[in-house]
């Protein structure tokens, strides 16, 4: 261990962001460390923060100083072991990061998606005509879990069996971010099998002859990647496009549930469907945070990061940040939230964005379509993850439209 360089003038906080408190409800801790500075100390982890959108999105698009390639969690991979091969997008920079990035760009761009629109229009309207057989439901589980669950392995190309194994995976990868607590261990159990299944999964001859996993193998065939690449590169489509697909479609559905001049607007305005999207994201942010380093000493609102160290960057309070938004805490279909950072920003911005927004559009257009009124049915329930902001439980009641 070395010694912390930690400067005594820098705003320090000893609260645990990853508590079940703070993750229960961050919103108050967001405020407090917003308004203590532009850079803090946590003293629980012994690593910087920063929560305003300034400082945040100057560190999302300066991969120069803040780099990903000692992960993007936590664990400093500089001197930690990583509990599973790094990802060649998330956990890369340039210039390795670069052909597996521009290869999955294509393959997940909005050309390329507009062949799953009517598919998935057409099929997002059936799981909703399903789904209204009750006038009460559990929105978490049967419309945010269910649609993506429904159309996006299928677009990938993996086989119909263990898919089950995809949202707990990725629930304990994006805990894994975090520090080892008890959120960690109690998925450590099931590490072993569920990484197991997921690799498997990524193998040419066990994904479907069209789809995402085949177009990754076909730019391996082309030379744009390796054939040591591409399995690692359809990895990071099962790792990254359940949960945050789920917990961002809970988020919209949340806000409108608690928002009932902003559904009927909706019902009007169909087409604010990606923009409702996007509000929610902004506003619920499912990724709440994502770790740098620092690659040399780095100055931030007059303070010093010095080499090496990690940074904590809190995208959920910087897209409530005051400084940027106008009341931020509202959630407004007639904003432009559009500069969020929900998705981060820069070089590593969410590269399945396109699928999210074509996933919520589907459900959004159709919900608006054949639902007039939705309203909370009881009481809802988060579900705790050191990185997503998450739902367990949704209860909703709906008057469906005549
Ligand atoms: C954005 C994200 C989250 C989790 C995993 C990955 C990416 C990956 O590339 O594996």
């Amino acid at each position: 261990m070395t010694t912390t360089l930690t400067p005594s003038d820098l705003p320090t906080s000893a609260v645990d962001p990853f508590s079940h408190e703070v993750l229960e409800d961050p919103t108050g801790f967001q405020a407090e460390l917003r308004d203590a500075g532009p850079l803090v100390h946590l003293s629980r982890y012994d690593v910087f923060a920063m929560g305003r959108y300034e400082q945040v999105h100057a560190a999302l698009i300066d991969w120069q100083s803040f780099q990903s390639g000692a992960g993007v969690g936590l664990s400093n991979f500089r001197f930690e072991k990583p509990w599973r091969p790094p990802s060649l997008l998330l956990e890369a920079d340039p210039p390795r990061h670069d052909a597996p990035r521009a290869v999955l760009s294509k393959i997940l761009g909005p050309l390329a998606l507009r062949k799953l629109r009517e598919h998935w229009m057409a099929d997002a309207d059936r799981l909703v005509a399903r789904v209204l057989a009750e006038t009460e439901f559990d929105a978490a589980r049967d419309l945010a879990a269910a649609f993506p669950l429904r159309v996006f392995p299928d677009a990938v190309g993996i086989p119909q069996e263990g898919r089950e194994n995809l949202l707990p995976y990725g629930d304990h990868l994006f805990n894994a971010f975090g520090p080892p607590n008890d959120l960690v261990e109690q998925g450590n159990g099931r590490v072993a099998e569920l990484s197991g299944w997921v690799n498997a999964q990524c193998a040419r001859d066990v994904l479907a002859p069209t789809g995402f996993g085949a177009d990754i193998w076909a730019a391996a065939d082309r030379g744009d990647i390796t054939f040591e690449q591409a399995p690692l590169v359809v990895r990071s489509l099962l790792s990254a496009g359940v949960d945050t697909t789920v917990h961002g479609l809970a988020a919209v559905l949340y806000a409108f549930a608690t928002h009932p001049d902003q559904w009927q607007r909706l019902r009007r305005e169909p087409t604010l469907a990606r923009v409702a999207f996007d509000e929610a994201v902004r506003w619920e942010s499912p990724v709440q945070t994502f770790f740098r380093t620092a690659t040399t000493d780095i100055e931030v609102g007059g303070k010093t990061v010095p080499d090496g160290r990690k940074i904590l960057m809190f995208l959920g309070a910087a897209n409530r940040d005051p400084r940027r938004w106008e009341n931020p805490d509202a959630f407004d279909l007639s904003r432009d939230p559009s500069a969020h950072v929900g998705f981060g920003m820069g070089l590593h911005q969410c590269v399945g964005q396109h699928i999210a927004r074509l996933e919520a559009e589907a459900l959004l257009v159709a919900l608006a379509r054949r639902v007039e009124t939705i309203e909370l049915a009881g009481a809802t329930r988060r579900h705790h993850n050191n990185t997503l902001r998450a739902w367990e439980s949704l209860p909703v009641r709906v008057r469906p439209a005549r």
